[in-house]
């Protein structure tokens, strides 16, 4: 690590010096001393968690120092910001990512090996931020870091979840879902800011009052909650600039009811506060209930509310009212619908609060906004019971009427050529407020067409499913507004998925271009090209492959007590289990190869090349078919890890509680990863870009990024399989008279006469994609089967030529330069945004 990072200095010492923070003259080794005397009481035989918060704390002054001379300068200089509304920020761990950001891993390395401790091990001593779900909210987290990298005015904006979504734990090989308590020991990377807190309503009354000649709208919720800021500095690499993600923390407006509690009645003394921190408890709370839902409708516009009432009063202190210069100097990105009640609430603050007239907050709003959808699957592209909406935000119901109004008259007079009946057919399709299709009786809020009416750029995560976006899920509109919407294909933040995961890695790689630039210019990657067919280099690229693999062998002896062996192809699944994403599809074909190994003599399955697979990934809480699905896998490795046959050649584990730090481990010892949704259902996948960057080869169909990447990488070195896009609708239709593979017949029944057990429990999984009455194999797992073994096949025999293995493996990387989020940044500062980098200057 130490070699790459002089590498890196020496090269920064050409141009301007870049000093980071730390205006204590105390060297580390005291200030981590000082900081554990004076903060813990702790004075000499530390643990490795003291050394971590030791560390930590002392860390967390220079990255402060850095992030307040960083905002003082845009204080100054006054740029326009961007401002990224995310309900999920996967973070991860922050003290490797920091100490390396700011080219600080020197200094501490040395003090903690001076205190007897390796910086690796002390880092692990810390939680994840585990703010997200899968790769929505790790997108953003790697936006952030490119954001500041960049030297772009930018902060996130999202919500301080006390418990995370949930700690996946298994119990009998069922997941089970607990409380993530990660701030009980306290967060170095967090500043909680006394000074900014608002007031966020719900539900109540909304009245018309004179107020001399005008008429104004006053709304009076029944219920009030502070939102509390607490500021997470986001260091950027190679730069001064460190910017910020600001969370809220839900608190109540009364701290305790004395009265209450005077009298005896101790419940409602704290309702109050329990009813507050309710709603920035837990992420995605299981929405299976109308409680679950309220809560969820809650927490969206509690982060939005705050988040900009924030932003409106920092406009407010530097230009007053004039707000017609506020899409000058601010906007917003919607990620996902999930913040899409921004559109309601900037209107709702420019016309209620400011007082601007309906057409000016409208253009302003408009001109504000944008969205980015991540999904073609209808449960994320959210709709709100009007009922629901009403109740719980009773002025944002009424906003969101007149905009539909107005959006519906203006869209009748846009279609004005069409006959009456079309007409009228193509508005109610597009009208953001309709009937819902599965109750007559109920009406619907329709998330994402609020967001496209209410923004002024819409964009998808890959070219593939932007073009979905435009053709499918939003084509009336696209018909409409044609250059509305836009492409911005996700990538990854070379920093933490290649340069800090893998540091022998980028030290080869260093070592190979004679540079270290390629950490902020990925493109300079490509150059590995010239070394792909190179035997010494291959030879130095396989000792880094092993070294990795040999770390996830320790990681699952540690979590299954078991030794894998590690010449063994390490195969890789990791990310949200859901029926799409066809892990499901991924254990048939490992069930298949187990059959197969078994019919062989000793000698046969010598020949055979050996396999390690690796399932992880966290089961919404309510989403039964994916917990089933986990099942499945558990129950397959109980059987195939102990059978005395096999086991030298075969392995499937479940790495429990998938999470940031869990994939910066897997993903550099990864050899084949798999990214094998149903085409077209994959928005983009942004871990394939992680595997890839880190020499991983790809199984996948031919979906999302996947395909973006088999164009950088060359597709003759990608596994590809399965139907394309085009094929599904008409696939979908004739599935009930597919002809299913025998092989595929055979499995089905392998698994409902109990072969692996719990028959009863699996029997929905079975039905789901194997009898046309149930489940109807709504993803093409049967027709997509004979193919992924087939490629499957392919695998295993360009595994068996090592040279051609790693020639493909270091084409991967070497084609990876496009994925770098800084690419993705870029874009949207330049096409969407319009934010110009605004980088400190410093003393
Ligand atoms: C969603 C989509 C992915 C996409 C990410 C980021 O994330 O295809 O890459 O958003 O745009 F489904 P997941 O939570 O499903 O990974």
């Amino acid at each position: 690590r130490r070699a790459l990072r002089v590498h890196a200095v020496a090269e920064l010492d050409k141009t301007a010096p870049i000093v980071r923070g730390g205006t204590s003259s105390v060297p580390a080794p005291a200030d981590i001393a000082n900081k554990l005397r004076y903060l813990f009481g702790r004075n000499g035989d530390y643990t490795t968690a003291d050394a971590y918060q030791g560390t930590a704390w002392s860390v967390r002054e220079k990255l402060i120092d850095s992030f307040n001379k960083t905002h003082e300068y845009w204080k100054k200089e006054d740029p326009k910001f961007v401002y990224y509304l995310s309900a999920e920020f996967l973070m991860g761990r922050s003290l490797i990512n920091t100490v390396y950001n700011l080219g600080l891993e020197g200094e501490y390395a040395e003090a903690l090996n001076q205190m007897g401790y390796e910086m690796e091990r002390v880092a692990d001593a810390e939680r994840d931020a585990a703010l997200g779900n899968g790769g929505l909210g790790r997108l953003a987290a790697c936006f952030l870091d490119s954001m500041a990298t960049l030297d772009l005015p930018g902060w996130g904006y999202g919500i301080r979840y006390k418990y995370g979504m949930f700690k996946q734990a298994l119990k009998n090989g069922y997941q089970v879902e607990l409380p993530d308590i990660w701030l009980t020991k306290g967060n170095p990377w967090e500043l909680r800011r006394d000074d900014v807190k608002y007031e966020v309503g719900f539900g109540g009354r909304v009245e018309r009052r004179k107020q001399g000649s005008k008429e104004v709208t006053v709304w009076t919720p029944s219920e009030r909650v502070i939102a509390q800021a607490y500021d997470n500095p986001i260091p950027g690499y190679n730069t001064p600039t460190t910017s910020n993600l600001r969370l809220w923390d839900a608190v109540p407006v009364t701290e305790f009811d004395l009265g209450a509690f005077n009298a005896g009645d101790y419940d409602r003394a704290m309702l109050e506060r329990e009813r507050a921190e309710g709603i920035s408890a837990v992420l995605y709370p299981n929405d299976s209930t109308p409680e679950g839902k309220e809560l969820r409708l809650k927490q969206q516009y509690f982060f939005v509310c705050a988040s900009l009432q924030d932003v409106l009063s920092r406009f407010k202190a530097v230009h007053a009212t004039d707000f017609n210069l506020l899409p000058e100097k601010a906007c917003f990105q919607l990620n996902d619908t999930h913040p899409t009640i921004a559109v309601a609430e900037l209107m709702r603050l420019l016309v209620d609060v400011e007082g601007l007239d309906w057409d000016q907050a409208w253009t302003i709003t408009t001109k504000c906004l944008n969205y980015t959808n991540h999904t073609v699957m209808p449960e994320a592209l959210e709709k709100w019971p009007v009922k629901v909406m009403a109740k719980m935000l009773p002025r944002h119901m009424e906003i969101i009427e007149v905009i539909n109004e107005g959006w519906t008259k203006w869209l009748a007079g846009h279609l004005k050529d069409l006959k009456p009946e079309e007409r009228a057919k193509r508005v109610a399709a597009m009208s953001i407020i309709h009937e819902n299709p599965w109750n007559k009786d109920e009406m619907l809020v329709n998330m994402a067409y609020l967001a496209v009416v209410g923004s002024s750029a819409v964009n998808g995560v890959a070219a593939i499913h932007s073009n979905i976006v435009k053709d499918e899920i939003l084509n009336d509109f696209y018909q409409i507004f044609p250059s509305k919407f836009q492409n911005k294909t996700n990538g990854v933040t070379p920093r933490r998925w290649l340069a800090w995961c893998n540091p022998e890695l980028a030290a080869l790689i260093t070592d190979a271009l004679g540079t270290s630039e390629w950490i902020n210019d990925t493109e300079k990657l490509a150059g590995l090209r010239a070394f792909a067919s190179d035997k010494s280099f291959q030879a130095k690229w396989s000792a880094v492959k092993k070294a990795k693999k040999a770390k996830l062998a320790q990681l699952i002896k540690k979590v299954h007590g078991d030794d894998v062996n590690q010449e063994a192809l390490f195969d890789i699944q990791i990310k949200r289990i859901h029926e799409y994403k066809r892990q499901y599809l991924n254990v048939l074909s490992i069930i298949w190869r187990y059959k197969q190994l078994k019919k062989m003599s000793p000698e046969e399955r010598k020949k055979a090349v050996p396999r390690v697979c690796v399932i992880g990934g966290k089961a919404a809480s309510a989403y039964d078919m994916a917990k089933r699905i986990i099942r499945l896998v558990t129950a397959v490795g109980d059987v195939i890890n102990k059978d005395p046959d096999t086991q030298d050649y075969l392995r499937l584990y479940f790495l429990p509680d998938y999470n940031v730090s869990l994939a910066e481990t897997i993903i550099p010892a990864a050899e084949l990863s798999q990214h094998i949704s149903t085409a077209g259902t994959e928005a983009s996948g942004t871990s394939n870009m992680k595997f890839q960057m880190n020499g991983c080869l790809i199984i996948g169909t031919w979906d999302g990024a996947n395909i973006e990447i088999a164009e950088e990488t060359g597709i003759e070195n990608v596994f590809v399989f399965g139907v394309r896009a085009e094929e599904i609708n008409q696939l979908r239709k004739e599935r009930k008279n597919l002809k299913t593979d025998p092989r595929w017949d055979e499995l089905m029944r392998d698994i409902e006469s109990g072969m692996f057990g719990d028959k009863d429990y699996f029997k929905p999984l079975v039905d789901s994609v194997n009898n046309m009455k149930v489940g109807n194999d709504w993803f093409l797992l049967a027709n997509d089967f004979a193919s992924y073994l087939k490629a499957q096949e392919e695998v295993d025999a360009c595994y068996k030529d090592q040279s051609e293995w790693l020639r493909r493996s270091i084409m991967y990387t070497a084609g990876s330069g496009k994925f770098s989020s800084d690419r993705t940044i870029r874009e949207y500062a330049e096409d969407i945004w319009h934010v110009k980098p605004s980088r400190p200057t410093i003393a």
